[in-house]
């Protein structure tokens, strides 16, 4: 797989790094295979007042995944996002990995990474991973919005201090992802048509309609593109289910 934001010399480092770590991580999936979406939505760039925009997506597929979206924008010179998420085959006990890192000003103001559950009750298996991690005692947490119940217990939300929380912060992300390709091969898989299978799919549709209400996104996104852009962006290409 070759990338096309690596190749970005204007994105900030640790947006990079995080990219190259999330891709290795792709790479080591099974069956992994690049899906096409409407090419008007993937590879977007702007000039507004002299500032550059662009926004690069990738969609993958693989064993346990559904889909996987690989996200990079530079919003003028203010902003720059990270966003992720790997969204399960709903037949596999699979959480939704789902990573957001927010720059303005070159340093993060939001990184949230969590693997987030697709049943009442989270897999055994995945608990005890999850409870056996090492996490950081980031120095400003941050407070979850209303619609944040979709997140685990485990959800890391915070405001890294400095660059050695901006390290610790990647390396939480890369073990949560860790986890996640860990359990692909040990957890349950059910039939298309099983109860369990498409409760877990309701579980992921309730987890993009809470996405959906995140101001944040639509506010940023409509500054620069407009709102019926936007709408048309965040129902097809951010939470799409
Ligand atoms: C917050 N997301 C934000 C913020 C912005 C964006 C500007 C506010 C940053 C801050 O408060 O410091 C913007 N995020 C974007 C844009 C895109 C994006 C424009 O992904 C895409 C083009 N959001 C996700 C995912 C998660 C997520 C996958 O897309 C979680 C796994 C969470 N982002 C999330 C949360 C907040 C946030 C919880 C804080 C919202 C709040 O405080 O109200």
């Amino acid at each position: 797989m070759k990338s096309v934001f690596c190749t970005q010399s204007k994105l900030h480092p640790l947006l990079i790094d995080a990219v190259e770590r999330i891709k290795k991580r792709i790479n080591d999936l099974s069956d992994v295979k690049a899906l096409s979406i409407d090419p008007k939505l993937c590879e977007i760039y702007r000039n507004l007042n002299k500032e550059e925009l662009f926004i690069f997506n990738e969609f993958y597929q693989a064993k346990g995944f559904r889909k996987i979206h690989l996200e990079v924008a530079k919003l003028g010179n203010s902003f720059q996002i990270l966003h992720c998420v790997f969204f399960p085959d709903p037949c596999y006990e699979l959480p939704i990995f789902g990573i957001d890192l927010v720059l303005t000003s070159n340093n993060i103001s939001a990184a949230i990474v969590d693997l987030s559950p697709v049943c009442e009750r989270m897999p055994h298996l995945l608990t005890s991973q999850m409870e056996s991690l090492h996490v950081p005692k980031f120095k400003e947490p941050r407070i979850l919005p209303d619609w944040g119940n979709i997140f685990s217990p485990y959800v890391c939300f915070i405001r890294p201090v400095d660059s050695h929380e901006d390290k610790l912060f990647l390396s939480l992300m890369d073990q949560y992802l860790s986890i996640l390709l860990s359990l692909v091969g040990s957890v349950v898989i059910d039939e298309t048509s099983s109860l369990e299978t498409r409760s877990r799919f309701e579980y992921q549709k309730s987890y993009c309609s809470k996405q959906k209400l995140n101001d944040k996104t639509r506010v940023i996104l409509s500054k620069f593109f407009g709102s019926s852009w936007t709408e048309e962006y965040i129902n097809k290409i951010l939470f799409a289910c």
